[in-house]
């Protein structure tokens, strides 16, 4: 476990839409770029697919690394809330087996501030309490369609352990663990009540040892508090577009797309193609690849090859002519790129 990036917090207050008063329903948008939300970060958007009453997409773990978000009470409500204070807690996941055939899946981890008497090795938190999807009660989590976890169920109800780092008896769960009201009513490993402890983070995490290879959605975290103060946390894909080439930058592989009109593989001279500078739907053009060939090729016999080959894909896919595809490479030859 990471120390989470604390200096980026403050940007968390950015995401407050509404000042979050008594009883009042605070909504919130995180995406993959939003600052200050992640300690380290490994999802995409998800266009089109999101949770019920979480429109209009999604974020999914990228296959590659772990992610671990973190929101403070202050971020959501605007004040510190105690453990006690929070009556439920839900979020939705969407993954393409059921937690029997594979137990992975975006987990809660919830961690309280520092206290006189904690037990924790890391001097950053009190207790840590976490809550596994796959150890919940009454399962009912069909895959490939989206799956609510709620502290209340009345399917899918959360189980709670604490996995306080250097606390005897801590533990990473298991099919017995108590329901929130019950967890959260109980003494802490520490001896001290839970419900008196401050907390500092609401935490939703992949895990480290199984990130890699695990594409996971999640969408739609609500915390609500005791005095009727409902925190709605909508996971969305990211509408920003630097380079306004229509795909948005956490899919965009070419953030800075060269948007010309005409191809051009003839480098400093004149020579505009007939061909459509197209974008593909990972973000880059034709000429972003004409571009990256011009940049890699040591001579000017790679740049004419890496042309001829960008030429013979677009024609097999279909996107040019055979006069366009000769055109490209003849261009290319005649191009000074490459040469000393
Ligand atoms: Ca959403
Ligand atoms: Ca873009
Ligand atoms: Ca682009």
């Amino acid at each position: 476990m990471k120390k989470p990036y604390l200096g980026g917090l403050a940007a968390l207050q950015y995401l407050v839409l509404t000042s979050a008063t008594f009883g009042a329903t605070t909504n919130f948008t995180v995406t993959p770029t939003s600052s200050g939300v992640y300690d380290s970060n490994n999802t995409i958007g998800v266009p089109g697919d999101s949770a019920p009453g979480f429109p209009t997409s999604s974020i999914a773990s990228n296959g590659f690394g772990k992610t671990d978000a973190y929101f403070t009470p202050e971020s959501l409500f605007d004040r510190s809330v105690t453990v006690g204070e929070v009556a439920s807690i839900s979020y939705w996941t969407k993954k393409d087996t059921t937690h029997t055939v594979e137990a992975a899946d975006w987990s809660l981890v919830i961690y309280t501030k520092p206290y006189a008497g904690d037990v924790s090795t890391p001097t950053w938190y009190g207790d840590r309490y976490g809550s596994e999807p796959y150890f919940s009660s009454y399962l009912i989590d069909p895959a490939n369609t989206w799956n609510l976890w709620s502290s209340d169920g009345p399917t899918n109800q959360m189980r709670f352990f604490e996995s306080t780092a250097g606390a005897p008896g801590a533990t990473f769960g298991s099919y017995t663990d108590p329901s929130w009201v019950t967890f959260s009513s109980q003494n802490a490993l520490s001896g001290q009540p839970r419900s008196a402890q401050t907390i500092l983070f609401f935490s939703l995490q992949t895990g480290s040892a199984w990130a890699a290879g695990f594409i996971g959605q999640i969408d739609g975290m609500t915390v609500t508090l005791i005095d009727g103060s409902v925190a709605r946390i909508n996971f969305e894909a990211d509408t920003v577009d630097t380079d306004g080439d229509g795909v948005p930058d956490d899919t965009d592989h070419c953030v800075a797309s060269d948007l010309r009109q005409k191809v051009d593989v003839n480098g400093a001279q004149l020579g505009v193609t007939s061909v459509n500078n197209t974008v593909g739907d990972d973000g880059c053009t034709v000429q972003d690849h004409v571009n990256a060939c011009a940049a890699t090729s040591e001579n000017h016999g790679q740049y004419v090859s890496c042309i001829t080959n960008l030429a013979n894909e677009m024609k097999a896919g279909g996107f040019i002519t055979n006069a366009q595809k000769a055109e490209m490479t003849n261009s290319a030859a005649q191009s000074n790129i490459g040469k000393k």
